[in-house]
């Protein structure tokens, strides 16, 4: 039956159900039965099933999920990812384009009857909570139960979402997705940004299938934003509560697997703690952001759960990220302890298991697997996991109004040239800032890892139209915001000595950088103006507690602006700017290039 009598919606799934002709329909409520049901079916499921998912130990984990994805399937697959804008230009020099007619003519036969024999679940959701100002509607339509019970997670699900649309608004966000073949060839992400309108085929990986996520809530709603002046960012929102009760609310952009959804949820050192600090989690990956009637921008978290990179996460570098996992999860392309059912990765603990199946498959002792270099866990396996689950998750989280934003973060792994945190000159540096965060390439999409790109805003794979115009939107934002615009700061957890070690103890000990972010935000402290920005003053890092580990001559090299480098970095960023942007179809605003002007001629004085 049918949830809503919204006669657009009803149209599009008449539609959807014509093409892929599954042999039932159901309309995802949200119920608990209707999830139980799901969960009872997809877990009695043969081993061979691509939907198959395993239910983990009970008194460990309960009512937790486990689940593998096929071997070639494990990533964003930016290669097989489009914009199709009406024209060429509207998708830009960062993305892959075809027209929209020519890509439907493509993928119309891949879906035509791709459901028969099988069930369509028909899943209404919202992104952001339900009834705030800055939430949006989507409806994904898809084969795979795996789908429905992550979006269950990651999204406010069910018939909530529809009484939010109403019976006659056509403001919703068309998703249709099948798993219908393995063939990687076959594999599909296609973006129509002016039909608010998404199709993926041939792919049963998160960021791929799981439509709310980056396909609606980053690359269709960075093009609605640009329409309707705000602003949808690969970023995590946190808020610091200081000594005093005042909550300062940050936002960080750092590209996949750089770091956002450790930063949320930082535990504070020690002296923090005892002082009376304390980090919440409003969001760890995706934040959508417009000024509020004070002036200021304000921002919420479209999601509802935290799609985290497993490897690496344990009790020391992230325990509220491991705590989140600990009831109503799904871990995808982990490790199985076969001995009491429970899950292992890279870093949880330093005791891999002996019963161990790896994360295609393949039963193993896990002690020797390990002892022989290989992997248990894929890198980018995945929990996901309920946000109120998380022990510091904010009291704002589900505030419809959003959080004030005091400070923007840009980030990215860099072993060297950049600083370990320095502040822009103002918005429009700052947006110049953004424009050239480059990074070292992770798992979490396909291809090679450890390759310094260039990932503006950690949004390349996520702009939803031309890069040129989304440069513009954020000068324009800027303008708009005036003097109560957020400042804007770089920084570098990544950055190493001669022999590949990290400077920079990270995780926790960040909390010393928002710290002087903070500071700076509240001019309470002073800087050194330097021909990249205004950097920390060594003596206003405190180290208080790390005095080994970060001595004096490394927090010296982390706060180096070598000239040299520098003259070269902004050399490749001429050449980035003029070759693979504006050559390519990119109006760069002047702007930008003025400030790149600007600092080449501070680096020359
Ligand atoms: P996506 O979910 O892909 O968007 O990634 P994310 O930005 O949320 O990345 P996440 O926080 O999951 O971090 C991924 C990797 O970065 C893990 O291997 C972490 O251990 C590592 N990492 C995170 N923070 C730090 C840090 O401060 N220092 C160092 N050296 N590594 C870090
Ligand atoms: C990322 O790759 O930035 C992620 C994971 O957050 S995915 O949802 O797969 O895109
Ligand atoms: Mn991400």
């Amino acid at each position: 039956m049918s949830l809503t009598k919204n006669p657009n919606v009803l149209k599009w799934v008449d539609e959807m159900v014509a093409l892929c002709q599954p042999e039932k329909v159901v309309w995802i409520d949200g119920s608990k039965e209707q999830i139980d049901a799901l969960i009872e079916e997809v877990t009695s499921l043969p081993d061979d099933s691509w939907d198959k998912m395993y239910k983990l130990n009970p008194e460990k984990y309960p009512n937790c999920l486990y689940h593998r994805t096929r071997a070639n399937d494990v990533a964003r697959v930016e290669d097989r990812t489009f914009i199709c804008s009406k024209e060429k230009k509207g998708a830009g020099p960062t993305n892959n384009w075809m027209a929209p007619d020519e890509m439907k003519a493509l993928l119309t036969p891949m879906y035509n009857g791709v459901m028969k024999g099988r069930t369509m679940y028909v899943i209404p959701y919202s992104m952001g909570p339900i009834g705030s100002p800055l939430a949006k509607v989507g409806v994904e339509v898809t084969d795979s139960i795996y789908v429905v019970l992550n979006m269950n997670i990651m999204t406010r699900m069910g018939k909530q979402a529809f009484e939010n649309l109403g019976d006659t608004s056509d403001d919703f966000v068309r998703g249709l997705h099948s798993k219908a073949d393995v063939d990687p060839e076959k594999r599909y992400i296609v973006q129509f940004p002016e039909e608010n309108t998404i199709w993926s085929i041939n792919s049963a990986y998160g960021g791929n299938v799981l439509l709310g996520k980056k396909c609606f809530a980053l690359r269709i709603a960075s093009f609605q934003g640009k329409n309707e002046a705000w602003m949808a960012e690969h970023m995590l929102i946190l808020g610091v509560k200081k000594p005093n009760g005042d909550v300062k609310y940050i936002t960080a952009a750092f590209p996949s697997a750089c770091g956002k959804t450790n930063l949320a949820m930082l535990i504070p050192p020690e002296g923090y703690k005892k002082d009376g600090y304390e980090v919440f989690t409003v969001g760890d990956d995706i934040a959508w952001m417009k000024p509020g009637k004070d002036g200021r921008l304000y921002a919420i978290n479209p999601e509802n759960g935290f799609f985290g990179v497993a490897p690496g996460t344990n009790a020391k570098s992230n325990y509220n990220a491991l705590a989140c996992t600990k009831n109503g999860a799904i871990f995808t392309n982990v490790a199985l302890d076969n001995s009491d059912n429970t899950v292992w990765w890279e870093k949880l603990n330093e005791n891999p298991p002996k019963d161990a199946t790896e994360w295609t498959g393949i039963k193993c002792d896990g002690e020797a697997w390990v002892a022989e270099g290989k992997k248990l866990a894929h890198p980018n396996s995945r929990f996901t996991a309920p946000a109120q689950n998380c022990p510091c998750i904010s009291p704002e989280f589900n505030n419809p109004e959003g959080v004030p934003i005091s400070a923007i973060i840009f980030g990215g792994r860099r072993a060297t040239t950049a600083p370990l945190v320095y502040q822009s000159f103002d918005w429009t540096h700052g947006t110049y800032l953004g424009s050239a965060v480059s990074s070292e390439t992770t798992a979490a999409a396909t291809g090679a890892v450890g390759v310094l790109r260039h990932d503006p805003m950690a949004m390349k794979p996520f702009i939803g139209y031309n890069v040129g115009d989304y440069w513009a939107h954020w000068l324009e934002m800027g303008a708009r915001l005036g003097s109560k615009a957020p400042k804007i700061f770089n920084v570098n957890w990544f950055r190493t000595d001669e022999e590949g070690n990290f400077l920079w103890p990270g995780f926790g000990d960040n909390m010393r950088v928002l710290d002087w972010i903070i500071k700076r935000v509240e001019g309470e402290v002073d800087a050194v103006e330097t021909p990249i920005g205004f950097l920390p003053k060594a003596e206003d890092i405190n180290l208080k507690g790390i005095e080994d580990e970060v001595p004096a001559s490394a927090l010296q090299k982390l706060l180096t602006v070598d000239k040299e480098e520098w003259k070269k970095e902004i050399a490749e960023m001429r050449r980035y700017y003029d070759e693979d942007i504006k050559a390519k179809g990119g109006n760069i605003p002047q702007a930008l290039y003025d400030e790149l002007d600007m600092i080449e001629a501070n680096l020359n004085k």
